[in-house]
C-alpha cells in the first residue's frame, strides 16, 4: 500500500492501550523518583490516559495492574473510563509482589501458594466479568536462581495446571495472553522465558490462548520480527507489550532505542494480515518513565507507533513481492528500505487535523494546561506506584 490516502484509512483504524501503571511512579531496584501531580487512585489514572487519547485519537483503552488497580466497584471504575471516553482494556496479574512469592507463584514448591497465586489469577478474570475486558494478560515471574533450586520439569507441570484452571474459567469471549521473559527477577531459569515455552502451553490449553510479545523481553540481537511471523502464522499472537530496551528489561518508550526494529515488527504485522481489527491483536504499552514526565511520554510513545506503523503501511506490498519472487535481493531490500526512509510526520499530522485534533500532540498537551492543573490539584494522599 503506497497510496497515502488508503495509508490514512489504515491509520484511522488504529487503536493503541495504554498501561494504568505508566502514570503512576516507577524506578529502578534503587530508587523510584516521585513527580508531582502522579494519580492517587486507578481513577486518577484512568483520567489521565483519556488525556492521552484527548491529544493523540488512537488509545481509547486503558490497561489496569491488579491489585494496583484495585477498586470496590469495577462498574464504576468502567463507567468513570466511559464518562471519559475511554474503555478499561486488558486486566494484568499481579504475582510477584507477596513475601510468599519468594520461590514463585503458580509454580511454587508449596500447594498453598500455588492455590493463593490461581485464586488471584480467578479473581483477575471476576475484575474481567465486571469491566467487559476481552483479555487477561499473565506475566510471571516465577523461575530459580541455582541449578537444584527446584525441578525444571515440575514447575511446568504446576504451570500447566494453573493455566489450565484459569481457561476453564474464561467467558466464552475472553482470552488469556500469556507473555514471556528471557530472564529476571529469576538468574537461573524462568519458567516462561521464550515463545516456545509460551507458545506450547497456549497449544495445550486451546484457541483462546494466545502469546504476547513484550519487545523488551529478549536477549539483545533476538530478531523479534521473525518470532512475530511465526506467531501470526500459527495463529496464536495475541498482542503486543510495546517498549524499547538498550540492555535489559527496562520499559523505555516504544521506538526510543530502535525505530528501525519497530518498523520492521509492525511491517511483519502487516504483512502477516494481523493490522486489521479483525486480527484482534492487541497493541498495548508496556511502559514506565521513570524520569521523564508521564503523560508527555505516552503521548510520545503513542506517536512513535503511529510512525512506525505508517512506514510499514507505506511499503508497496506488490513492489516488495515483485523483487522477491525475481531474487532481486538489492531491490527488495530497497523497497523495504524507501518506505522506512520516508518522513511520515506531515501524514500523520494531516491525519490528525482530519480527525479533529491538534497536528502537533505533545505542543496541544502542553498548551492544555492539565499537567499544571493536576500538579495543583492532585495534593496529599498517597501518589500510585509499584513501590520499589
Ligand atoms: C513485567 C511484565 C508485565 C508487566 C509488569 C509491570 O515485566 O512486562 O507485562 O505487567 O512488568
Ligand atoms: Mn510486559
Amino acid at each position: 500500500m503506497s497510496d497515502p490516502a488508503a495509508v490514512k484509512a489504515a491509520l484511522r483504524q488504529q487503536r493503541i492501550e495504554l498501561p494504568s501503571w505508566a502514570f503512576g511512579n516507577s524506578g529502578t531496584r534503587f530508587k523510584v523518583f516521585a513527580q508531582p501531580g502522579v494519580p492517587r487512585t486507578p481513577f486518577e489514572k484512568v483520567d489521565d490516559a483519556a488525556t492521552v487519547h484527548r491529544f493523540t485519537g488512537v488509545a481509547p483503552t486503558v490497561a489496569l495492574h491488579i491489585p494496583w488497580d484495585a477498586v470496590d466497584d469495577y462498574g464504576q471504575l468502567a463507567k468513570h473510563a466511559a464518562d471519559q471516553g475511554v474503555a478499561v482494556g486488558t486486566i494484568n496479574a499481579n504475582v510477584f509482589q507477596d513475601d510468599d512469592y519468594k520461590l514463585g507463584s503458580v509454580c511454587n514448591p508449596d500447594p498453598r501458594v500455588r492455590r493463593k497465586a490461581l485464586d488471584h489469577l480467578l479473581e483477575c478474570v471476576d475484575v474481567m466479568d465486571a469491566t467487559g475486558s476481552r483479555d487477561l494478560k499473565l506475566w510471571f515471574a516465577d523461575g530459580t536462581n541455582y541449578p537444584g533450586q527446584d525441578s525444571i520439569r515440575a514447575r511446568q507441570e504446576r504451570l500447566a495446571e494453573a493455566l489450565a484452571a484459569v481457561y476453564r474459567r474464561l467467558g466464552p469471549d475472553q482470552r488469556v495472553l500469556l507473555e514471556y521473559k528471557l530472564f529476571e527477577p529469576a538468574f537461573y531459569s524462568t519458567d516462561v522465558p521464550d515463545w516456545g515455552t509460551a507458545l506450547q502451553h497456549c497449544l495445550a490449553l486451546g484457541g483462546r490462548a494466545l502469546v504476547v510479545v513484550d519487545t523488551g523481553h529478549h536477549a539483545p540481537g533476538t530478531n523479534i520480527e521473525m518470532i512475530v511471523a511465526v506467531l501470526l502464522r500459527a495463529g496464536r499472537l495475541g498482542g503486543f507489550d510495546f517498549n524499547s530496551r538498550f540492555y535489559a528489561d527496562d520499559d523505555l518508550m516504544v521506538g526510543a532505542a530502535d525505530p528501525f526494529q519497530l518498523f520492521r515488527i509492525m511491517h511483519e504485522v502487516v504483512q502477516g494480515g494481523g493490522y486489521a481489527p479483525e486480527a484482534g491483536i492487541a497493541f498495548m504499552l508496556d511502559q514506565c518513565h521513570n524520569i521523564e514526565p508521564k503523560i508527555p511520554g505516552q503521548i510520545r510513545s503513542v506517536m512513535n507507533v503511529q510512525e512506525a506503523t505508517a512506514k510499514a503501511l507505506l511499503v508497496d506490498a506488490q513492489a516488495l513481492e515483485r523483487a522477491q519472487s525475481a531474487g532481486d535481493v538489492l531491490g527488495a531490500n530497497g523497497v523495504l528500505m524507501d518506505a522506512y526512509a520516508t518522513d511520515v510526520r506531515p501524514l500523520l499530522a494531516e491525519l490528525r487535523t482530519e480527525l479533529g485534533l491538534d497536528p502537533d500532540p505533545l505542543a496541544a498537551y502542553a498548551r492544555s494546561g492539565y499537567g499544571e492543573r493536576i500538579v495543583a490539584g492532585r495534593i496529599g494522599g498517597q501518589q500510585a506506584g509499584w513501590g520499589a
